[in-house]
């Protein structure tokens, strides 16, 4: 059903969507450390929602009879500047992930393969939510600046974020 250049485009990609799971895990740690227990709830449940679209790869591919092949997740990085640094490098990887999305929707298109298109059109919309909501809070923070009060009340907003 699919071929052996969009199989492993999917499964590579998989493992992208894992390494930003385990990305923000990292940031979540880093927040902790540093009693930023708002900020890491919110974190670590977009740790946890992108392993969940790793997942949505790892189904797909077995129902188009594909074969799925875990590769090794690259070290993230565990330490930032501040809050901001970290917020910023968040909007650089979800861009970087767009872009990569974009690469395996013209593949599918390059491919005819209608199917891989329209599951991968879920992750273009999820993409366009992802890249603003990180946006909104490096502004956010960008207004805040060192202003103790404003951080603290952001990081009590960051944590009322509960699973979706
Ligand atoms: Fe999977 O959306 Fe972020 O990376």
């Amino acid at each position: 059903m699919i071929s052996a250049k969009m199989q492993k485009a999917l499964n590579k990609h998989l493992n992208e969507e894992l390494f930003s799971s385990y990305l923000y895990l990292s940031m979540a740690a880093y927040f902790e450390s540093k009693n930023l227990n708002g900020f890491a709830n919110w974190m670590k449940l977009q740790s946890k929602e992108e392993y969940f679209h790793g997942l949505k790869f790892y189904d797909f591919l077995h129902q188009v009879g594909g074969r799925v092949t875990l590769s090794q997740i690259s070290a993230p990085k565990t330490d930032w500047k501040n809050i901001k640094e970290v917020f910023t490098e968040t909007l650089e990887h979800e861009k970087h992930i767009t872009d990569l999305i974009n690469k395996l929707v013209d593949l599918a298109i390059l491919e005819k393969n209608h199917a891989t298109n329209n599951f991968l059109q879920w992750f273009v919309n999820e993409q366009v939510e992802e890249v603003a909501t990180a946006e909104d809070l490096v502004n956010k923070l960008e207004m805040i600046g060192d202003n103790k009060n404003g951080l603290f009340m952001l990081d009590r907003e960051l944590g009322t974020r509960t699973a979706e």
